[in-house]
């Protein structure tokens, strides 16, 4: 792998870690309200996924969907801008943390449903398929989405119908509170795509490396006329579900267990508890940076002061979103008025 997409990938989780911890720490001093649903601990995914994604691609996501458009290069302001309910987000600060959308960047939208980003995915991989355009849906979704009926009807027409399109399972164990092993008659969630006849496999999804590769060559394929197909990476959530999920439903000893294992390094992973300054990032040392980290300087492609670097930027990019957040202005009722009817006039009747 080169060299600048090994430094893409790290700066892209790291922001998204930095990026999450940041926003619920303004949510607990009530600059964010409503839902919350953040990502620590599944950076590998949305990183390794969205990198071997073209900017042609469409991306359909969840709730949890804040790191796939910082990732997708949606400005770090405007999706804390719209975290703050305000004028300069993604949505105009109308659709707040579920709801963000940026056409440009063909960042088809979160959406709170469970498994309603899949039959959306499918309509677009059908427009895409009809004018055999060198495109693909990229469709993310959690674990608990594998039970909904909406997810089978969606699978079954990609299946039969030969959609361009990337199924991406985020399986982070848990839908709330309920383990996978408690939800899915079939916990190896790949085992039930088999009845669509689309390809499926299960990837390690804290291995940012290996999510890249799955991805790029599932996409290849995809490209070459090959049809959809399903990647299952295997995640975890180190927060709880959302900022109002107290989490007493798993054992601490599970969190450190994969918090051993983190795709990002110890230091960053003090990140979740506490946002420290800036000083003791630039302290953190050789010994605390991730496995991607450890692997590009073992290999040569990055030198430690550039990893520290990398996470000064990182934390900087992050003070000025909040910045630019806390700076714009709430909606107007105006431009909510217009939102409102922006079909109006535009209905197709069937
Ligand atoms: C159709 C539907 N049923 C129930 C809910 C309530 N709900 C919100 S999130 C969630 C759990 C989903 O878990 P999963 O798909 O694994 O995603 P994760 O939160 O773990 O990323 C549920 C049941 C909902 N939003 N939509
Ligand atoms: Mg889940």
């Amino acid at each position: 792998m080169e060299r600048e997409t090994m430094h893409r990938l790290l700066r892209d989780m790291l922001l998204a870690r930095v990026f999450e911890e940041r926003a619920a720490e303004e949510y607990t001093k009530r600059n964010i309200a409503g839902f919350l649903h953040l990502y620590p601990g599944e950076e590998a995914v949305a990183a390794g996924v969205l990198n071997a994604a073209s900017p042609a691609d469409y991306i359909v996501s969840t709730y949890r969907e804040h790191a796939h458009a910082l990732v997708r290069g949606v400005p770090p302001g405007k999706v804390m801008a719209e975290l703050f309910g305000r004028a300069d987000g993604m949505s105009g600060g109308m659709g707040g943390s579920m709801h963000m959308f940026d056409r440009e960047r063909r960042f088809m939208g979160g959406y709170a449903i469970v498994g309603e980003s899949c039959p959306i995915g499918v309509g677009i991989a059908y427009s895409i398929a009809m004018r055999a355009l060198p495109e693909a849906v990229i469709c993310f979704f959690g674990d608990g989405a594998v039970n909904q009926g909406a997810f089978h009807e969606a699978l079954n027409m990609a299946g039969l119908w030969h959609l361009p399109i990337l199924f991406v399972c985020e399986n982070n164990h848990y839908a709330i509170g309920t383990e996978v092993h408690r939800h899915s008659a079939v916990p190896e969630l790949y085992k039930r795509v088999a009845a669509y006849n689309i390809p499926a496999e299960k990837i390690d999804g804290m291995d940012v490396l290996k999510v890249y590769d799955a991805t790029r060559h599932a996409l290849a394929r995809i490209r070459r006329g090959g049809g959809p197909q399903f990647i299952e990476c295997e995640t975890y959530r180190y927060r709880g579900h959302s900022m109002a999920d107290p989490d007493s439903y798993r054992p601490a000893v599970e969190l450190k267990a994969y918090q051993a294992h983190d795709p990002l390094s110890a230091a960053i992973r003090n990140l979740e508890f506490r946002y420290p300054s800036p000083e003791e990032l630039a302290a953190a040392g050789p010994d605390g940076i991730s496995r991607l980290a450890q692997h590009m300087v073992d290999a040569g492609h990055v030198h430690e002061a550039e990893v520290e670097a990398l996470k000064n930027d990182v934390q900087k990019i992050v003070d000025d979103a909040v910045q630019f957040a806390a700076a714009s202005p709430p909606p107007t009722m105006d431009a909510a008025w217009r939102a409102l009817n922006c079909n109006r006039h535009q209905e197709v009747l069937i």
